[in-house]
């Protein structure tokens, strides 16, 4: 299993039990017997970490060495998932595991839901960096994460009287297991106070005095490469006071503001933002900002320094700061403090420096989502960093106009200090060395909308790489049936990291009946597995032989769950008026969270549930339909969702959804894409050619005209479709039972012109998913374009997209 000469210990069948049955008595003090399951999961927790760890100090070492060029990702999320089946997985002792616990008459599941499911992200940019770090790992490359460690994740979800309610995620109350706390090199940040300057030597200095100190201290988690021997780190920081006062020699006065200081610190680490497409500009979010660049730059210049004779040369040929959206941009200025205020670099030499280190990758083209800070908060908060960054812009601006001089209301648009706020999205296109999108459509839209003024100046800067999934997690982990099958059929290379593509050799077996017959059986115990957790978790009875389509995301009006409901609704009413219409059966299957103060979004969910309430309850359109709100979306839920599913809905507003990767994850899990062009729908749909995809509704482009020739009339399309005018009377006329009125959404739709096309798009959205319907009843038909997705999903892989990276951007080799 592993090198027999390391220190490791668990390397048969026979010493894994032992050592297993022994950890179990440590962990509980009882005997083996008597053990519970949570005693049973602690216990693996601690041997896979002893075996992790001890691979992990050898890479330490090695990486401490600086001799190969690291990667460091800043993010504001990390959404890891849980974590001790992808490390037995990773280390190669899944099989091993299994056969000893199903002999100790363990329950290998009911131990893994022992860990609670870390949400320190809200979604696609926290996710990413989660598939990131493990085909970084898996491909041997020194990348490491570096965030924050929320004492409060992504809240719990639950559906009271169909409406979202938030419970509070207190996901450390059981302890973590896969952590290592590192107080000893804990770093302190500086907030607020005055900057002092001073002539030295003939130089000047500037002296940050009076300020707010608050300790971060990093907590390591070990990312662990697909068996292979590289380790490396995710590092989050939390928060805590510079000192823990001595209650005995504090009055009363004194324990109270020390108190309140104790709590102002950690609040820093508190709890994430719930919100994923909406900027807030709250004070304690842009201390989060500031808190992780400024700990993990700290960390990093410290060790870069110590193993380079205390010098900052050559720090970019080293490292990579790989900036994860705008939420870490003040890693710009932030390097340039260190480099000009710290390490006396000339500031043409330190800004060099800077852009050489600093790469940004851009994940929203919405409006709402872009971040601009009120300048005078950050000037408060950040005296020094905000000098540096009034120093860049009014360099950026003196270029422009040097060498654009009848641009100047350009040069203007795109300064960073603009209109009392800093625009973070300037400060990090004109401080990095690389500029990308997610999606090759996403990426034109950066260059020709968005930053269309960025791009005409620097377009060396501006570069694609399409979004990819680890496989390991979701399909190869979640989908053993699938991956024994594709074993069996194509032998086992495609699993080696970086390897996916080979999968197209699965091909030849489109047309292969026995094959297809096979991965249609495959789906099927998927489908069952589904339906055995939603008749536990909600009580409702699924049909496995109806179609599953599901939309699973964050509940957003650009995502167009609502297109998906009136559908339904569509479905419902043809079934009412013709209860034996010859429709092939479906179970519409949606989940995802809302950002608390998101009321649209919310009154969509309460919409979906209130549809399936009544749907799932009439005896008349018995097995034929059926609609269920799966609450508390996240990362094992998902799990257990995407390698059931048969129709994956990607229904976005064409331009809108930056590249989408649960879509990826669909598809090598052998579903069909019924959607829009967009993000990267474009690109499965030109993997796997257009007859295998269901695709529909208005393109970028046209979306884009409508939009740039005062929208569409959304009334038009109403009062010429019937079936739109009963949908939209049954949301307002107490059809859905008297209190569920739904007049916010017939107002957006009717009244405010319907921003996202969702009734433009709905006639053909209709005629597509009856297109989908019919070729299902065709099996062979349906497993053939399944095999043709699956054979074709090597391409969304994550390892692919850390490949690009490297060629592209890092350049790592
Ligand atoms: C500023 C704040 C309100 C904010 C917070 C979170 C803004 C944006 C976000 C998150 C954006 C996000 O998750 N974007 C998604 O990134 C995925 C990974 O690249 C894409 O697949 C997905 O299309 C995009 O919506």
């Amino acid at each position: 299993i592993t090198d027999k000469n390391t220190k490791h210990k668990v390397n048969t069948k026979e010493a894994f039990r032992k050592a297993f049955i022994k950890k179990v008595e440590e962990v509980s003090g009882e005997d083996f017997s008597e053990s519970t399951t949570r005693h049973q999961y602690e216990a693996l927790a601690e041997l896979v970490m002893e075996e992790i760890t001890a691979e992990w100090a050898v890479n330490n070492s090695r990486l401490h060495k600086m001799e190969e060029k690291q990667i460091y990702f800043f993010s504001i999320e990390f959404l890891i998932g849980r974590l001790l089946k992808a490390y037995v997985n990773n280390l190669g002792w899944d099989t091993m595991v299994e056969e000893t616990l199903n002999e100790l008459g363990v329950d290998y599941e009911a131990l893994q839901s022992e860990e609670h499911d870390p949400a320190l992200g809200n979604g696609g940019l926290g996710r990413l960096m989660a598939c990131f770090l493990d085909s970084t790992a898996a491909l041997g490359f020194p990348g490491h994460g570096n965030g924050i460690r929320y004492k409060y994740g992504l809240f719990e979800q639950k559906i009271i009287n169909n409406e979202q309610v938030e419970v509070a995620d207190i996901w450390l109350k059981n302890g973590y297991p896969f952590e290592i706390v590192k107080p000893d090199k804990a770093v302190v940040v500086k907030y607020n106070g005055d900057v002092r300057v001073e002539e030295v030597n003939g130089k000047m200095q500037f002296i940050h005095e009076n300020y707010d100190p608050v300790l971060a201290v990093p907590y390591d988690i070990p990312v662990k490469g697909y068996r292979n021997n590289t380790v490396n780190s995710l590092r989050l920081w939390s928060a805590k006071p510079v000192e823990d006062f001595d209650l005995s020699t504090f009055n009363q006065g004194h324990f109270l503001k020390a108190m309140q200081r104790k709590s102002e610190a950690e609040s820093i680490s508190q709890i994430l933002y719930p919100s994923d497409h909406g900027f807030e500009g709250k004070l304690l979010r842009l201390k989060q900002e500031y808190f992780f660049v400024c700990a993990g730059l700290k960390r990093i210049v410290r060790r870069y320094k110590k193993h380079n004779h205390g010098s900052m040369d050559g720090f970019p040929d080293k490292i990579c700061i790989h900036i994860n959206d705008t939420h870490p941009a003040l890693c710009v200025p932030e390097l340039m403090r260190i480099l000009v205020d710290e390490e006396g670099y000339d500031w043409d030499v330190a800004w060099d420096m800077t852009i050489k280190s600093i790469s940004f990758t851009n994940h929203t083209v919405l409006p709402e989502a872009l971040e601009k800070w009120p300048i005078d908060m950050v000037q408060k908060l950040l005296p020094r960093v905000y000098q540096i960054i009034e120093e860049i812009n009014r360099r950026f601006i003196n270029d422009m106009n040097w060498f654009y001089p009848d641009q100047v209301d350009r040069n203007y648009s795109m300064a960073i200090l603009k209109d009392g706020q800093v625009h973070m999205a300037h400060l990090a296109i004109i401080g990095s060395h690389s500029v990308n999108g997610v999606a090759e459509l996403h990426s034109k839209i950066l260059r020709e909308e968005t930053f269309r003024d960025f791009y005409a100046v620097f377009p060396d800067r501006f570069t694609s790489v399409t979004n990819g999934v680890t496989q390991r997690r979701f399909m190869m982990g979640s989908n053993p049936g699938l991956k024994t099958l594709l074993d069996d059929t194509i032998g086992t290379d495609w699993k080696k990291p970086g390897n996916m593509c080979s999968l197209e050799a699965l091909l030849p077996y489109a047309q292969d009946a026995a094959f297809c017959q096979k991965l249609g059986d495959i789906k099927h115990a998927n489908k069952e597995r589904l339906a055995k957790y939603i008749k536990e978790t909600q009580g409702i009875v699924l049909n496995p032989d109806s179609i599953f389509d599901v939309q699973v995301k964050r509940i957003h009006e650009y995502k167009r769950q609502l297109l998906n409901i009136l559908h339904v609704i569509l479905t419902y009413n043809q079934l009412r008026s013709n209860p034996n219409a010859d429709i092939v059966p479906k179970t519409y299957i949606l989940a995802g969270k809302a950002a608390p103060s998101y009321v649209y979004a919310k009154e969509v969910i309460r919409l979906i549930n209130v549809v399936a309430d009544r749907v799932n309850n009439d005896p008349l359109v018995k097995d034929k339909l059926k609609v269920v709100f799966v609450p508390n979306f996240n990362v094992s839920v998902a799990e257990i969702i995407y390698p059931a599913a048969e129709i994956s809905e990607q229904i976005s507003t064409a331009g809108k959804e930056a590249s989408g990767t649960g879509n990826m994850k669909f598809m090598m899990n052998g579903a069909l894409t019924l959607g829009t062009m967009d993000g990267a729908n474009v690109e499965i749909a030109e993997a796997v050619g257009m007859d295998n995809v269901f695709t529909f509704g208005l393109s970028d482009t046209e979306v884009y005209n409508y939009n740039t020739h005062g929208g569409y009339r959304s009334l038009e399309v109403y009062e010429s479709d019937s079936r739109l005018q009963e949908i939209l009377g049954q949301l307002i006329n107490g059809f859905f039972g008297e209190s569920a009125g739904f007049q916010m959404i017939y107002d957006s739709l009717l009244l405010h012109n319907d921003t996202y096309f969702v009734l433009k798009d709905f006639a053909p959205y209709v005629d597509i998913q009856d297109i989908a319907s019919n070729v299902y009843r065709d099996q062979k038909q349906w497993q053939k374009m399944s095999t043709i997705n699956i054979a074709h999903s090597g391409i969304f892989s994550s390892d692919r997209s850390i490949e690009d990276y490297e060629k592209r951007v890092w350049k790592v080799k």
